[in-house]
Formats: C-alpha cells, sequence, structure tokens
C-alpha cells in the first residue's frame, strides 16, 4: 500500500497521507514520495490546485517515533534535511494554489506541513498540536516561521512551549487556519475550495502567493516594487484579458489558466 496516494482529477491534484494506522505519521519512504509527488505536481500541465488531506481519523502526527530510533533509520541529521525541508520548500515554490485539508489531529512536522499550505481548512474534530516539546524537541518544518507570522509572537510562543492541543475551532479564531466545516460537511466544503481555485486565474494565483512570501522579507518600498512586477506579469495573461472582457460583456469568465 503506498504511503501517498495521489490522483488528478479535474486539474486538481489530490494527495493523501496514507499511513491511517499510525495516524499518518511520516517515516522517510514517505516523506520522499510525498515530495516526488509534489515534484510531479509542479510540471504537470494543466494542473491548477493541489488538495492534501489524511487518510483515515488523522491529518499526520508528524515524524514517525519510531523510526527515530530504529537504527537502520535515517538518523536526527538527516531527518529535516532531507525529509521535512524539502517538503515544505516544495509547498512554497510551488505556482499552484496548495490546499490543507485537515481532517483530524494534526501534530508535529504533520502541523506544521499544513501550516506552510497557502490555505489551511479543518474538520470541527480537527486539531493542531506543535507536540515537539513534549518530546524534547523544537518546531521545525517551518513552524517557527510561519506560525507567528499567522497568530502572533506571544500565541506562538505559548503554544509551541506548551504543545497545547489546539482545537479546530480555537485555530480559525486565532486565525492559524482559514475555516473550520462541520466534520459531515468537510470533505464537500473543503474539496469546493480546490475545485474553485482550481476555476481561477492559475497565474493571478501564483504571483499572489509570491507576492506575500515575498512580504515577510520585505519593506514596504521593496515590497510597492514587487507588487508592481508581479502586476505587470498577471496584467499580460489570457486570464486577465478574459476576466476584463468577461466583466464588460456582463457575463461570468471563463479562465484557462493561462
Ligand atoms: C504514532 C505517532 C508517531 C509513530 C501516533 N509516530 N506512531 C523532526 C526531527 C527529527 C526527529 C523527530 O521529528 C521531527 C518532526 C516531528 O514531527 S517531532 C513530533 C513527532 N510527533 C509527535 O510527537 C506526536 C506523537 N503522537 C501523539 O502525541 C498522539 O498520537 C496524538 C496526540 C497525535 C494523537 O493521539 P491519539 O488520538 O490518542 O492517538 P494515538 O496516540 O492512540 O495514536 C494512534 C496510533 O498511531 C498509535 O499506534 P497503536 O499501534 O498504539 O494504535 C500510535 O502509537 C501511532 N502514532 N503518532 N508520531
Amino acid at each position: 500500500m503506498n504511503s501517498v496516494l495521489f490522483e488528478l482529477k479535474d486539474g486538481i491534484a489530490f494527495i493523501t497521507l496514507n499511513r491511517p494506522d499510525k495516524l499518518n505519521a511520516f517515516n522517510r519512504e514517505m516523506a520522499l514520495l510525498l515530495q516526488n509527488i509534489l515534484d510531479e505536481c509542479a510540471d504537470l500541465p494543466g494542473l491548477r490546485c493541489i488538495y492534501i488531506t489524511g487518510a483515515g481519523k488523522g491529518f499526520s502526527a508528524g515524524q514517525d517515533l519510531a523510526e527515530v530510533v530504529d537504527p537502520n533509520g535515517p538518523g536526527m541529521e538527516r531527518i529535516l534535511q532531507e525529509h521535512y525541508n524539502p517538503i515544505v520548500a516544495r509547498i512554497r515554490s510551488l505556482n499552484k494554489p496548495v490546499v490543507a485539508a485537515v481532517n483530524g489531529v494534526a501534530a508535529g512536522a504533520g502541523a506544521n506541513i499544513a501550516l506552510a499550505c497557502d490555505i489551511v481548512v479543518a474538520g470541527e474534530s480537527a486539531s493542531f498540536i506543535q507536540a515537539f516539546s513534549r518530546i524534547g524537541l523544537i518546531p521545525d518544518s517551518g513552524g517557527t516561521w510561519h506560525l507567528p507570522r499567522l497568530i502572533g509572537w506571544q500565541k506562538a510562543s505559548a503554544i509551541m512551549m506548551l504543545a497545547d492541543k489546539i482545537s479546530a475551532n480555537e485555530a480559525e479564531r486565532m486565525g492559524m487556519i482559514y475555516k473550520v466545516f462541520s466534520d459531515a460537511d468537510f470533505e464537500s466544503s473543503s474539496k469546493k475550495i480546490a475545485e474553485t481555485l482550481a476555476a481561477m486565474p492559475t497565474m493571478a494565483l501564483a504571483y499572489i502567493k509570491e507576492a506575500l512570501t515575498n512580504s515577510a522579507g520585505n519593506d514596504l518600498e521593496s515590497q510597492l516594487s514587487t507588487e508592481d512586477e508581479l502586476q505587470q506579469k498577471a496584467a499580460a495573461t489570457e486570464d486577465f484579458k478574459e476576466g476584463v472582457k468577461a466583466f464588460l460583456e456582463k457575463r461570468s469568465p471563463v479562465f484557462t489558466g493561462n
């Protein structure tokens, strides 16, 4: 059984973390497979959105802790460099929107991979745990970069040090995630977001992603230049022409992602 499932449908790459009996904890094989799938997504023509979820009752419990103590395992010094950092880097550099559909508990690296995605939604029974300090580690997989930017330094500091279990509703309230759906509606509502994104002007979404990422390290002047540069690129797309034409013709636009 593959530890990550991948299905391409209507311009959306559906990726499912698939070690449900371990709450989709990551071992080396799973981390490398996810990297390969994300690489494939970068090159697939017609792909306009990526949707990542977990099989079974969890999203991901982070690193498989059995692998950490396995004498034949990859070893602490390789895990971040070869497993998680490349996953987070790929999610951030993909020029397509990535939706994390958090169906259940997201802990450790599992939580921070979700938070690296562009839009994070969760089912109401899902939760987020910066579990690292419980076992004497520090948050990784981009958590110390994304979380304070999402919810502010103080909340991030407390959540990371105390390793509290944060419910999906609390996570939404504090701005860690975009939206919570009832468990009954979660699958259809989260997929609807992916479908909506896949019908939008893909290049504009890519430039929004790039502008937001750049804003984290830019002063206002540099960011205004970034917006100018990316706006010129957006304005050169077919989808911009179609958007304006459709507006003037009082009809719904049909975007192709070009
Ligand atoms: C697991 C795991 C797991 C293996 C549940 N591993 N089996 C980077 C640098 C290098 C090294 C270390 O890691 C990292 C990045 C990290 O991600 S560090 C953080 C690693 N993750 C954790 O510390 C979380 C550990 N898991 C938990 O605390 C709980 O399982 C949570 C709170 C996530 C869920 O609790 P429950 O809903 O009560 O589920 P459970 O604990 O009963 O788990 C279900 C099964 O999954 C169980 O197996 P079993 O055979 O007894 O049914 C667990 O052993 C297994 N599992 N997480 N990370």
